[in-house]
Parts: C-alpha cells; sequence; structure tokens
C-alpha cells in the first residue's frame, strides 16, 4: 500500500461520513479518533490476513503467550508509529485542521492488568511482532479493566473502569470461532472401543467467543494476534422454566452468572485470595486458547504426535498453569493419546515464567473447590502428582522430600509445582530473582531439574517507551548516531562518545526542560495544581505495596523538611515529588499510604516558610498512558524496594532510558542497570541481598532500636500520630504499629539513614549540570540491552526455539 497524505485525508473523510454521516466540522473528536481508528486498523487487515495465511501455509512453529493480563494501553499512537505513518497522519490531520495529539488523547486506555506482569506481556508482543517471531497473545476480554482511581480528601475510591462504553475500535468479534467450555458436574468413566473414555454429567457449558485484535510490527509485514476471551450463555439468554414461571430474577440470574466470568480483572497483584470466580477464569481462557489453538493445528494436517514442534505455550506466572492439566486432558480425552506420549508433548510445549517470591502472592487452590468446579481436571492433576512424588521418591528415597515438594498436600493444590513439574523450561525475570529461586525457594525443584531453570531478564518495547512517548529525545538520537538503533537498540551506546560533549549535554537537557515544561502544563490544566519545571523532578510511579516503600520515599522527604524548618538557608535544588500509584482494594496499609502521602503533600505544600522548595504530588489514576507523560520527564527514578522482593520491575528500565537517575537498592534489574552503566552513574543505597536474607532467617531486626537512636525517625514517627500533620491522631496509628510494634516486615528504619544520604548525593549531583548530564547520557546510552526486542530473542532461541519469519506481500 502506497499511502500519500491526499489519500489519508480523503480516506479519512469518507470514513467519518460512512460510519457516523458527518463531516469534519460538525463531529466531536470521538468520532474523529473512532473513524481514524477504524481507518488505521483497515490499512493493517491485508498484512494481519497475509501473515496468517503464511503462517500456516509455511507450517512454522508459533508462540502463545498465555497471560490472565495484558496491559496495552492506548494503541491509536503506536500503531500509527509501527506501520510508520505517523507524520503522514499528523500533516493529513493538521490540513483538515485536526490535532493527532488530541485525537490520541480520546481513546481509554485499554488497562487490562495490574501492573508489570500486564505491562511485560504487552510489550513482548509488541516485540514479537516487531522482530518477526510468529507469536500471539491469549487471554480475557474483561469488560472492566483496572478500576479508575479518585482521591477524595486524600483517600482512594475505586470506580469501574468502563473501557469499552465507546466501543473498541481495534477488535473484531470472532462469533463464528466460538469455543465450549465445560464446568462442574459429574464425569462418567466408561469402558468404549477398548479404552477408558471419559464422558460428562450434569455439567455447566459456557460459550467463549473470541475478539482479536492486530498486533502490528514495526515497519514490517508482521500483524500478529492477541485473542481475548468473552463469555456467553450458549443458547438461552433466560432460563425458559423460570420465565414461564413469570420468576424473571431466576430467569436471568444465569446469564450474569456466566457474564460474569470475564467481567471484571482482579484488582490484586500481590495477595492472592483463592476466590472460585478466580479458578473460572482462568480455566475459562486456559481451555479456550488450547482447544482453539488445536482445531487450527489441526486444519495443517499435520499429526498431533508432533504438536510440540509446531507450537509453544508460554504462561505467564502461574495463572495459567492449569493449562498443563487441560493439555493433558484434550490430548487424552479428546485425540486418544496414551499417557506417556500426552505428557511428553505438553511437557515439550508448556513454559513457565515466575513473577514472584512473595509467598502470599503463590497460588493455591483448595481440593474440594477446584475438584468441584473441574472434576476431570482435578483427577489429572492427582495422575500428576502421584507420577511425580514416585519420581521424587525413587531419586531421594525421602518421604520428607516427596511431601514437601508434591503438588497436592495439605489440602491445597500448588500451582507454581504444578507448572514446573508440567513445562521443559521455569524461568525468573532478572538474574538476581532466578539465582533466589534456584536457591532459595525453588531449591528442591532446581536440584530435581537444573536444566529447566534459566533465566530471561526483562525488557521494555524501545517503541513505546521512547520513540512514541519521547519523540524529541528520539529524534536528537538519530540525529546524531543516525537510525540503526531503532532497529538494533543496542545500538544506543553510539551515543555514549557525546556524553561529555557539553553542546550533546545542552540539547539533552532542553528536551528535559521541555519534557517536564508540557507536563507542569498538563498538571496545570487538568488538576490547577502550579509546579515549576526548574525543580527536580523525583518520580516513584508503580503499585502501591509496602515492599515497594513508598513509605520509605515519604520519610525522606519528611526529614528534609524539617531540616529546611530547622535551618531556612539550607542550600538544596527545589524538588518536586511525584508519586503515582494504585493500592489494592482490600489492601488496607496501602490505601493508608496513600492517605500519608496525600497528608504529607497538603501540610508541604501549603507550608510557604520553605520557600517552595518541596511540592508533592499524587498523581491519580496512575495508567500506561499517564506513565508515557510522566517518565520522559522524571530526572530521578525511585527504585527502593527491600532488596530480593522485587523479581525485576521494568519501570526501572522506562526511566533509565528516558535519560533520568535512578536511585535504588541492588535488587531485581537494578543491580544489571548497575552493572550496565556502572557504579557512577546510578545512586546505590541500603542493604544488599545477603543482609536482607540474614535478618530475616536469624530474626535479629528490631525496629526499634532504629527508632529510638535516630532522632530524624523518631520526630518522623512522632509526629505520624500526634496531630502535627493536621490529621486526627488516630489517622496513621496503623502504619505506627506496622512499623514500630510490628517490626516493619521491609526494613524501612533500617534503610533511612542510607536513603537519605543517597538522596543527599543526587542533590550534589544535580548541583553539578556537566556532571549530571554525562551521567544522564550515559544511563540512556546503555538502556539498550533492556529493549524487550533482546528479552524476546533469548525466549525465542534458550525456550520457543521459534525462527523468525519474513511476511512477502
Ligand atoms: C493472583 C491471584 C488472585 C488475584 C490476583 C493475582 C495476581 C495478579 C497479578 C498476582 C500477581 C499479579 C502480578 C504480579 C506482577 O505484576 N509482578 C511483577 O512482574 C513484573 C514483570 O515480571 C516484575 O517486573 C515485578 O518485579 C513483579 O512484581
Amino acid at each position: 500500500m502506497n499511502l500519500t497524505k491526499e489519500r489519508l485525508k480523503s480516506d479519512f473523510k469518507k470514513k467519518l461520513m460512512n460510519l457516523y454521516a458527518e463531516s469534519i466540522p460538525d463531529s466531536s473528536k470521538l468520532h474523529q479518533y473512532l473513524a481514524l481508528g477504524a481507518l488505521v486498523k483497515e490499512y493493517a487487515s491485508e498484512k494481519w490476513m497475509d501473515t496468517n495465511i503464511q503462517y500456516n501455509k509455511r507450517h512454522v512453529k508459533q508462540v502463545y503467550y498465555f497471560s490472565m493480563e495484558f496491559l496495552i494501553g492506548r494503541l491509536l499512537g503506536s500503531n500509527l508509529l509501527n506501520l510508520g505513518i505517523t507524520s503522514l497522519c499528523k500533516d493529513a490531520l493538521k490540513d483538515l485542521g485536526i490535532d493527532l495529539h488530541e485525537i490520541e488523547e480520546v481513546e481509554n486506555d485499554a488497562g487490562l492488568g495490574n501492573g508489570g506482569l500486564g505491562r511485560l506481556a504487552a510489550c513482548f508482543l509488541d516485540s514479537m511482532a516487531s522482530i518477526g517471531i510468529p507469536g500471539h497473545g491469549c487471554g480475557i476480554r474483561y469488560d472492566y479493566g483496572l478500576f479508575e482511581q479518585r482521591i477524595v480528601d486524600g483517600y482512594q475510591v475505586e470506580i469501574p473502569d468502563n473501557w469499552l462504553k465507546n466501543g473498541n475500535v481495534w477488535e473484531v468479534k470472532k462469533e463464528d470461532k466460538a469455543i465450549v467450555v465445560k464446568f462442574g458436574g459429574k464425569v462418567i468413566p466408561t469402558f468404549e472401543n477398548n479404552r477408558l473414555s471419559f464422558n460428562y454429567q450434569d455439567y455447566e457449558a459456557v460459550l467463549a467467543i473470541p475478539y482479536d485484535t492486530p498486533i502490528i510490527g514495526y515497519k514490517n509485514n508482521t500483524v500478529n494476534t492477541l485473542r481475548l476471551w468473552s463469555a456467553e450463555t450458549i443458547d438461552k439468554d433466560f432460563d425458559l422454566e423460570s420465565f414461564s414461571r413469570g420468576d424473571y430474577t431466576k430467569a436471568v440470574e444465569h446469564k450474569y452468572s456466566v457474564q460474569s466470568i470475564s467481567q471484571v480483572l482482579y484488582p490484586d497483584d500481590t495477595r492472592v485470595d483463592g476466590k472460585i470466580l478466580r479458578l473460572k477464569q482462568q480455566y475459562f481462557f486456559v481451555s479456550a486458547g488450547i482447544q482453539s489453538i488445536i482445531r487450527r493445528y489441526k486444519k495443517g494436517n499435520l499429526p498431533m504426535s508432533r504438536f510440540d514442534e509446531f507450537i509453544a505455550i508460554h504462561i505467564n506466572d502461574t495463572h495459567p498453569s492449569i493449562a498443563v492439566a487441560e493439555l493433558m486432558r484434550l490430548l487424552l480425552d479428546e485425540e486418544g493419546m496414551s499417557w506417556d506420549e500426552a505428557w511428553k508433548i505438553t511437557t515439550n510445549t508448556i513454559a513457565y515464567t515466575n513473577h514472584t517470591i512473595m509467598n502470599e502472592a503463590l497460588e493455591k487452590w483448595p481440593i474440594e473447590m477446584f475438584k468441584k468446579l473441574l472434576p476431570r481436571t482435578f483427577m489429572i492433576i492427582e495422575e500428576i502428582d502421584k507420577r511425580f512424588c514416585n519420581e521424587v521418591n525413587e531419586k531421594y528415597n525421602d518421604l520428607q522430600k516427596v511431601h514437601d515438594m508434591a503438588i497436592i498436600s495439605n489440602g491445597n493444590i500448588k500451582m507454581a509445582y504444578l507448572a514446573i513439574v508440567g513445562s521443559h523450561s521455569v524461568n525468573g525475570v532478572a538474574r538476581l530473582h532466578t539465582e533466589i529461586l534456584k536457591n532459595r525457594e525453588l531449591s528442591n525443584f532446581y536440584d530435581f531439574y537444573p536444566d529447566k531453570f534459566n533465566n530471561k531478564t526483562n525488557g521494555i518495547t524501545h517503541r513505546r517507551w521512547l520513540i512514541k512517548s519521547n519523540p524529541k529525545l528520539s529524534n536528537l538520537i538519530t540525529e546524531t548516531i543516525g537510525n540503526d538503533w531503532i532497529h538494533n537498540p543496542n545500538k544506543l551506546i553510539d551515543i555514549l562518545p557525546y556524553s561529555k560533549n557539553p553542546v550533546f549535554q545542552k540539547k539533552i537537557y532542553d528536551i528535559k526542560q521541555n519534557n517536564k515544561m508540557d507536563f507542569a502544563k498538563h498538571v496545570k490544566d487538568h488538576y490547577g495544581i502550579v509546579i515549576d519545571p526548574n525543580s527536580i523532578f523525583d518520580v516513584q510511579v508503580k503499585r502501591l505495596h509496602a515492599y515497594k516503600r513508598q513509605v520509605l520515599n515519604i520519610f525522606g522527604i519528611l526529614d528534609l523538611y524539617y531540616r529546611l524548618k530547622d535551618n531556612p538557608n539550607l542550600e538544596i535544588t527545589p524538588r518536586t515529588y511525584f508519586f503515582g500509584a494504585k493500592a489494592a482494594p482490600g489492601y488496607y496499609l496501602a490505601k493508608q499510604t496513600i492517605k500519608l502521602i496525600n497528608t504529607v503533600a497538603a501540610k508541604i505544600n501549603n507550608d510557604s516558610s520553605i520557600n517552595n522548595k518541596i511540592k508533592i504530588l499524587f498523581l491519580e489514576n496512575y495508567s500506561v498512558s499517564l506513565a508515557e507523560k510522566i517518565i520522559p520527564c522524571a530526572d530521578v527514578s525511585e527504585q527502593i524496594s527491600t532488596t530480593t522482593k522485587e523479581a525485576s520491575g521494568t519501570g526501572n528500565m522506562k526511566f533509565m532510558m528516558n535519560g533520568a537517575i535512578t536511585i535504588a537498592t541492588l535488587d531485581g534489574a537494578n543491580v544489571e542497570m548497575k552493572d550496565a552503566v556502572g557504579n557512577d552513574n546510578i545512586v546505590i543505597f541500603g542493604m544488599e541481598k545477603d543482609e536482607v536474607m540474614s535478618l530475616e532467617k536469624n530474626k535479629t531486626y528490631h525496629s526499634s532500636d532504629y527508632y529510638n537512636s535516630d532522632s530524624r525517625l523518631k520526630r518522623i514517627i512522632d509526629n505520624l500520630v500526634n496531630g502535627s500533620l493536621n490529621v486526627p491522631p488516630s489517622e496513621f496509628a496503623d502504619i505506627h504499629k506496622y512499623l514500630i510494634a510490628n517490626n516493619d516486615e521491609y526494613f524501612v528504619l533500617k534503610d533511612f539513614d542510607s536513603y537519605v544520604q543517597a538522596q543527599n548525593r543526587i542533590d550534589k549531583l544535580y548541583k553539578d549540570r556537566a556532571t549530571w548530564m554525562q551521567m544522564s547520557i550515559s544511563n540512556i546510552a546503555h538502556s539498550g540491552i533492556f529493549s524487550s526486542d533482546n528479552t524476546i530473542e533469548q525466549y525465542s532461541k534458550d525456550i520457543w526455539k521459534t525462527k523468525k519469519v519474513d511476511i512477502n506481500i
């Protein structure tokens, strides 16, 4: 397709007319967005079709990335970028009197994820398409994504995220490809045709309807597919018997109970709650996904015995780990395979990524609940467990070990163990995280299956997180070193020789200032708050969780505030601290932390005696689209989790790529960032892993020692509960209790002094602009290795064994 500006203009006007019978002057921004989106999808559709045809015809191995979450955000801007028509479109719309940027702002985020894990899945889809790997997403089309956050009187209030209210221009409903998923009932084993078969009775059948979204590769012809499943009743919207009795409540109950399966994303990203609806969601999309993969596979006339040569299924954490049992069930019961053959194919097909070592996040399901909902699947898991326990016993002859490693124990099914046993690859998401998995959390399994374990450090797509979100920086890089880095992000290193060049430094500085001014304007327009672009922009944006230690950040700010009160002449560069974070609705302490941030903000922002040297802003409703705005204007990136707790982090990489200086503990991927950029270009503080592990193991930490011996901490903590923050003393009593009486699980007090010193180093470094800019440029230069293109290359080579495919048009 040879798209010209004139053609685009005429196509756009036609689209607006065909869809809404409107001309440009009569049309709203919403209609303009919807028309443009529909047009862009059309421009991609031929490539989409050809990609599918060629994958099928050429029998290439395909990857299916199974995830409960795909946090893809907005698609208009990234689709234009990947199709290579951003400036064409901008110019065309400008001719028509329309500002493309304003149109992009109309799109609702697809917020179908909680945070890191869901966003990682989205970056991976972009990378697979962009480097030509045949890889697709499989998940749930939630009617409601992660809740919208409002701050009312300093507290978080959750509002349903009705992201589909204006329709969704990117998806295509494929009702003709619906799949039946069965729940509950009884399994009747019968002996037919010389073998055992399993028939189901009294089950509930649910229809899974796929909605496909094109995943457009960057300036190639690849368009992969994100397939999200929605639950519907099979044929009866009403239970007819109840309907004819006039019992309308009962008559529609069934419909609502089925639809509830894909209604809403669970807003929890750590504590798992073992709710049956969550299990239903998991089985629903896993069963539909695998059935549809098998159906397509069979169209290629290849034997099922070679399934694993052509299909890889990757499971994003344990949430889809039921895939192990479901693939077994389909191979055994539907395809008539022997156990051994089915097992070989299943384990060769499936690979598993672990994203956390936090105990409360490890999924387990009570046997009784599981058995009732998925009786046949349960039988299969029992058999897998039995065979596995035998193997463990054979190897170690140690019943304690068998008990410790059993998939089913103490009344629960341990999904991580099922995932490990049923797959050929288990990976962590950063070097440190993988080492901890191997040596501590999963050491039994590492000993048993040493070859399964491997590391795949996370990555981020530099297309969304640099080219799209920071076009000025991206253009300067291209002007300076050419555009090779776009296809090969490791080439960003070519700007390193300019890191000490004053002219280049000035350009980088000006871009940061420009981005900060744009954001200051956004803040003024949306919140009516004035912020100073000449202050240091210090940003902590991520989910709210005790281990991420937003409280440490707040304590650092309070300490600085009290120092300024004591000494109004203290020479510091003014700072604006930004927080953005959603708390899980049931996570009380996290919600209290939001209130604390807002309370401290109100106190400090309104204290004129410190001459505006500190401002604090809580950014409401942190989301992908907000991240794209704030990250390019950050000077300082806060990555301050308790060492060993953050599996990787990915926000850390986004800030680095945009030239922020990171203040960090040596946790997750921060370690690898430090190795890449060098000790002088990152500000490290706090305990290292051995110290944390030894405190935890020996229980030798007493937070009150720090409270009693450090007058700064004493002042800060006393002031939480004595009314000096202008709230009732009871307001933060539970945070106080958590830190002192309950011994501060994540060592905030222990790391406080080191954090304050690190922040002082930041202040000093920022004063020396040449040094600061040299650091900033070094960070950008070394960030290329964290492109998810690199990560995906490694998954493809080491785990999936997929080949790149050039799509010919
Ligand atoms: C499970 C069961 C019930 C309800 C909710 C959940 C659930 C949902 C989401 C559990 C965990 C999550 C998400 C976890 C997550 O985002 N982990 C992050 O993954 C990133 C990508 O690998 C890492 O960079 C982060 O360090 C890790 O915290």
